[in-house]
């Protein structure tokens, strides 16, 4: 059991300043039990804890760190613009620079608005479709996360479905009465509230792939219907990438499962780790965005220099296909070895992974969407959680969260995580 007193000293402080001594809920380990580590630095597919221990790392800051930590060709990239200033409020040519790179790559985005975080391009782009269309009643799946936005902490996933307040305190009902909530992966519940709301729904947000309460992917043809339905009837189709944009590919989620979403959110990975989000879309719906049109949206910080210049270097190290292809190969690697590892111990493990993104359930039975996940043993996980956080190695603290790969990572890396579990899950 490794030291963690200089965590503790500090989490004690953490927690007379902040609300449960965070400043995300799902850093606290409420889930897991116990109390979060602290983290002095970081490098490559490592942290090292505020007690000096290092922690081989899958959760890679929620998505953002594809490259690994401190990689040295985005610390560059900041460090040289944070010497021409740090933030301006005004334009200037990085934010060009990101947005060549994401539209280069992302069909069907004419035109893009950056702001500082995932919450205000899905926020964003609700606001959008509404305007847009005219209409009041958003769509989203139970589990499905897209920030914190009033509308969207309905039923939502990740910290929310953590610490069971999937519908937040503190919102309207008669706000939370225009976002309509379906089981994920449910054709029927989608065609029927089409046919009986179709024409009051202005838009319909998923993520890529859902990964907010842990990760299931869409059945063959959902994604094809949901995107038909949204044509047929006006509403706008949001594909929520904050997490699967350039992680799943540099076309990301869309360009995977063949789809042309109205609007894309962007967030994690094009900031290159600094604070960043990103909504794009077709130039005759975005131009309805303040200035040029009646949707109002804005920000102090957007399109930062620093999140500009980290964002481009990413995508620019990201370019070649490379790291897809090694962190593909790692993924696969992991997912067959976690699932014997769990076979051989006798423990009920589902290892559900698309690319580099994945999450091992504790359950026997594929999950397919909230109500499968919900039935993991979540007592189980967090035993794995933290045998496996005492033996240096740091999976996501939430049944109802994705593990995440890097180009930083190893196969000798899976290999040590494959033998390691392999011994925890005997103990579970
Ligand atoms: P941010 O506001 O946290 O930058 O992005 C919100 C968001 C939007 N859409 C998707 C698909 C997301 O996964 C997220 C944020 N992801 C969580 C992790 N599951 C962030 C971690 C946290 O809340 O601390």
């Amino acid at each position: 059991m490794p030291v963690r007193t200089r965590s503790a000293a500090l989490f004690d402080e953490a927690l007379q300043r902040f609300p449960g001594g965070v400043n995300s809920p799902v850093r606290a380990f409420r889930a897991v039990g116990g109390q979060p580590f602290f983290v002095k630095s970081a490098q490559g597919a490592h942290l090292t804890d505020a007690d000096g221990t290092a922690l081989l790392d899958y959760v890679c800051t929620w998505g953002p760190a594809i490259l690994g930590h401190a990689h040295p060709r985005i610390t560059e990239a900041i460090r040289e613009a944070a010497d021409g200033g740090t933030s301006f409020g005004a334009p200037h040519v990085r934010e060009l620079e990101l947005a060549r790179r994401v539209q280069s790559f992302v069909p069907g985005i004419g035109k893009l608005r950056f702001c500082s975080s995932g919450t205000e391009a899905c926020m964003t782009a609700i606001r959008l479709a509404r305007g847009v269309t005219g209409r009041d009643v958003i769509v989203k799946f139970d589990g499905c996360y897209h920030g914190h936005a009033d509308s969207l902490l309905v039923r939502a996933g990740s910290g929310a479905l953590t610490h069971g307040q999937p519908d937040s305190a503190g919102i309207p009902a008669a706000l939370a009465s225009l976002t309509c909530v379906l089981p994920f992966n449910d054709l029927a519940a989608l065609e029927a509230v089409f046919a009986a709301r179709g024409r009051e729904i202005a838009g319909v947000i998923v993520e890529g792939v859902p990964a907010n309460a842990g990760l299931y992917l869409p059945r063959p043809g959902y994604y094809e219907r949901l995107q038909s339905l949204c044509r047929e009837h006006g509403a706008l189709f949001i594909c929520d990438e904050v997490m699967t944009g350039f992680r799943l590919g540099l076309d990301g989620a869309q360009g995977r499962f063949g789809l042309q979403p109205d609007l894309t959110c962007f967030g994690k990975i094009i900031g290159g780790g600094l604070p960043v989000g990103a909504v794009g879309g077709r130039a005759e719906l975005m131009d309805h965005l303040s200035p040029l049109g009646p949707v109002y949206q804005a920000g102090t910080l957007s399109g930062n220099p620093l999140a500009m210049a980290a964002g481009a270097a990413a995508l620019d190290a990201l370019a070649s296909g490379e790291i897809y292809r090694h962190i593909e190969t790692l993924g696969a690697h992991l997912e067959a070895g976690m699932t014997e590892a769990a076979r051989a111990a006798g423990v009920p493990v589902r290892w559900q992974r698309i690319g580099s993104m994945f999450c091992g359930y504790f359950t026997d039975q594929p999950v397919h969407h909230l109500g499968d996940a919900l039935r993991c043993d979540r007592q189980r996980f967090a035993r794995f959680f933290h045998g496996m956080l005492d033996a240096g190695i740091y999976f996501a603290p939430s049944q109802f969260e994705a593990g995440f790969l890097s180009a930083a990572h190893t196969p000798e890396d899976i290999e040590h995580t494959i033998r390691t579990a392999a011994g925890v899950l005997r103990t579970l």
